[in-house]
């Protein structure tokens, strides 16, 4: 069984986490399959959107512990080996794939796994699913961008308490805070995700692209380097096919049909 599942269809590239009996944990095999799927993302033109989920009752419940070995006799594991070559690289591939990315957290998405999601450009969460900072129940620092994304997302004392006490936080408290996008039913979750993710994939790509940029790099900037920023990326925009279609549909008062270009 494959541990990743993908599909295209209407340009949105679907990825669903698929070894459902570890609540989707990550093992190597997976992270391989998963690079894949954002390689393809990357270079399809037909792909505008990715939808990300997980299969079954989990989202992702982050590394595969079983597949460490953990016992008196056995060597030291140096983690920053798989962080990175694995987890570090899928967050960068994340955030810099220049198409929006979707993601719907089915159920529990516990360490790596949540921070995954946080990595995604909107993220649903099914009011049944939760989010839970696993790391330091194991000793460990939230990684796969946690201590970066928990508090841009939610202020320090929120992060540090989630990164200290590994506090499952549900859904509709997720949504509350600001730290996802959305709680929704969970029989909707996957129709509105899909819904989002059709939207997007019949959007102006090239525009979202920058948008994704200019929004990820403020963080970093100041209020002077961000308003270059969003002049250089706006002149990038103003070039774009889809622009000139835009302004066009506004003038004829009719929808506009953009081509990702
Ligand atoms: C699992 C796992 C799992 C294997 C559930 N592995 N089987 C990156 C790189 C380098 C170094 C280290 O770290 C990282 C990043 C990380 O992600 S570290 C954090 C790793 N993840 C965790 O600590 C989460 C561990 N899991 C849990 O705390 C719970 O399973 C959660 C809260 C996710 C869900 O709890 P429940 O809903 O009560 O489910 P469960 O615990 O009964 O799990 C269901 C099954 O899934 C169970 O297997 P079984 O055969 O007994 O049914 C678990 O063993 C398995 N599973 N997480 N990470």
């Amino acid at each position: 069984m494959a541990s990743i599942l993908v599909s295209r269809d209407a340009g949105v590239l679907s990825v669903t986490l698929n070894r459902p009996d570890k609540l989707n944990a990550f093992n190597p095999g997976m992270h391989k399959l998963l690079r894949d799927a954002l390689e393809q993302a990357l270079d399809d033109d037909a792909v505008r959107c990715m939808l990300v989920t997980g299969a079954g009752r989990g989202f992702c419940a982050g590394q595969d512990l079983s597949e460490r070995d953990v016992g008196a006799n056995a060597a030291p594991i140096d983690l920053s080996v798989s962080l990175g070559s694995n987890y570090n690289p899928l967050v960068r591939r994340l955030r810099a794939l220049p198409k929006p990315i979707v993601c719907a957290v089915n159920g529990v998405a516990a360490g790596a796994g949540a921070n995954i999601a946080l990595a995604c450009d909107i993220v649903l969460a099914a009011r049944s699913a939760s989010f839970v900072q696993s790391f330091s129940q194991l000793g460990l620092v939230p990684d796969s961008g946690g201590t970066y994304f928990l508090p841009r997302l939610v202020g320090t004392a929120r992060a540090m308490g989630l990164a200290l006490l590994s506090t499952r936080l549900s859904a509709e408290d997720a949504e509350r805070w600001g730290l996802i996008w959305k709680a929704v039913d969970d029989a909707r979750l996957m129709e509105e995700a899909t819904q989002v993710a059709l939207a997007l994939a019949a959007g102006p790509t090239k525009g979202y692209g920058l948008i994704k940029k200019a929004i990820h790099a403020s963080a970093g900037n100041s209020l002077d380097a961000q308003l270059d920023l969003e002049r250089d990326l706006q002149r990038e925009a103003g070039f774009s096919e889809d622009y000139r279609e835009g302004v066009a549909a506004f003038v004829q008062k009719r929808k506009p049909s953009y081509k990702g270009k």
